[in-house]
């Protein structure tokens, strides 16, 4: 994928110069923040394209030309995700993201990071048109990568809105009642699910001449599935992981988020317990943190999380046993790639 990573910022650059301005400063700032934010990824979504499109084709390898095709859709979905981390950052008030520092919290970008998430989300479409914008499936690619960045967008705004807005000059407030599991489910099928998962798979499918709703339709329902595992791991992850292992310092508690945690522990914690989280989640105060974490603990959420993880993986391996529509294999390979994942 590393080779066509490289040609596609060749082309990105390219695409400056019809400005007619002379920039070379425009064009090292535009590589200097591609290669900050778009690699050193774990590429799950990416190498999920090139899977899916050998398996669909029946081959055990690829050609050249077929394997460069679909990273070329794979680095199309990494460039979405750049685009959408850059700003999810700035959103969630992050430190760091990927091992260094959040793009938005270097002194010389900033609030330039909106601009560059923008540039990063058009980047997408000028890759799109230009390697596939002659084939007969190209408005079909379209729209189902604008049809996924729009779920994406209204399930980020599901995410910053589950909490009323909170007033810098009034006492902090928390809505314990809004922290369902039906919200949550809401909020990660469209935030995560469609974009991480489904897109990957349909647009292998597409690329490989898929084209019937019915089988589309299966790939989305199991890929729901497991963009709501996904997201559990990634909301655990952000409490219980380690930092230097997962890249980031998490920010949940501190964000008021709806965390699939702070669901679990409302549906396991006593009134007393149910006061802690009142009066202590969603307050950028380290001691207040420590004392939610410590009340997850209090409630096992940790031993809660691998008993999920063990059900939520029987049930989609048997949510597999019903598709047929699409080969098994398609899923298998990206399961296992997330499967108990540490990162
Ligand atoms: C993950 O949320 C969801 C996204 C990154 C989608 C953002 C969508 C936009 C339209 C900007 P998260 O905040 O839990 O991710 P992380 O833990 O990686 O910050
Ligand atoms: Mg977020
Ligand atoms: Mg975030
Ligand atoms: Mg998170």
């Amino acid at each position: 994928m590393t080779l066509q990573y490289r040609y596609l910022v060749q082309l990105s650059h390219a695409s400056i110069v019809p400005v007619g301005v002379v920039a070379p400063e425009a064009i090292d700032y535009l590589r200097r923040m591609m290669d900050y934010n778009v690699p050193g990824g774990k590429l799950n979504r990416g190498t999920t394209v090139i899977d899916v499109y050998r398996v669909l084709l029946g081959k055990a390898t690829l050609t050249p030309t077929e394997t460069a095709r679909a990273a070329v859709l794979g680095w199309a979905i990494e460039f979405l995700q750049a685009f959408f981390l850059v700003a999810d950052d700035v959103m969630d008030d992050s430190q760091t993201r990927r091992g260094q520092p959040c793009w938005y919290k270097l002194p010389d970008v900033q609030l330039v990071a909106i601009n560059d998430s923008f540039l990063l989300e058009s980047f997408v479409f000028a890759i799109l048109r230009r390697h596939f914008g002659h084939e007969p499936f190209y408005l079909h690619l379209l729209e189902l990568m604008l049809d996924v960045t729009h779920k994406t967008e209204l399930g980020q705004l599901l995410d910053l809105t589950s909490q009323p807005p909170q007033h810098h000059d009034q006492p902090h407030h928390v809505d314990l009642d809004r922290f369902t599991l039906t919200r949550y489910q809401q909020i990660v099928k469209y935030k995560t699910a469609f974009y991480s998962f489904y897109l990957p798979v349909a647009m292998g499918m597409i690329l490989s001449g898929v084209t019937d709703a019915p089988a589309l339709a299966q790939a989305r329902t199991i890929c729901c599935l497991m963009g709501e595992y996904f997201q559990i791991q990634d909301d655990y992850l952000d409490c219980f992981g380690d930092p230097a292992v997962i890249g980031k310092v998490g920010t949940d508690i501190q964000d008021n988020k709806c965390s699939w945690l702070v669901v679990q522990a409302l549906a396991r914690c006593t009134p007393a317990q149910r006061d802690v989280l009142q009066n202590h989640y969603g307050q950028s105060d380290d001691q207040k943190v420590e004392t939610v974490k410590s009340l997850y603990r209090e409630l096992q959420l940790v031993e809660v999380f691998h008993a999920y993880e063990e059900d939520s993986y029987a049930q989609i391996q048997a949510q597999l046993e019903q598709v047929h529509a699409v080969p098994k294999q398609v899923f298998v390979l990206f399961l296992n790639k997330i499967y108990k994942r540490s990162k």
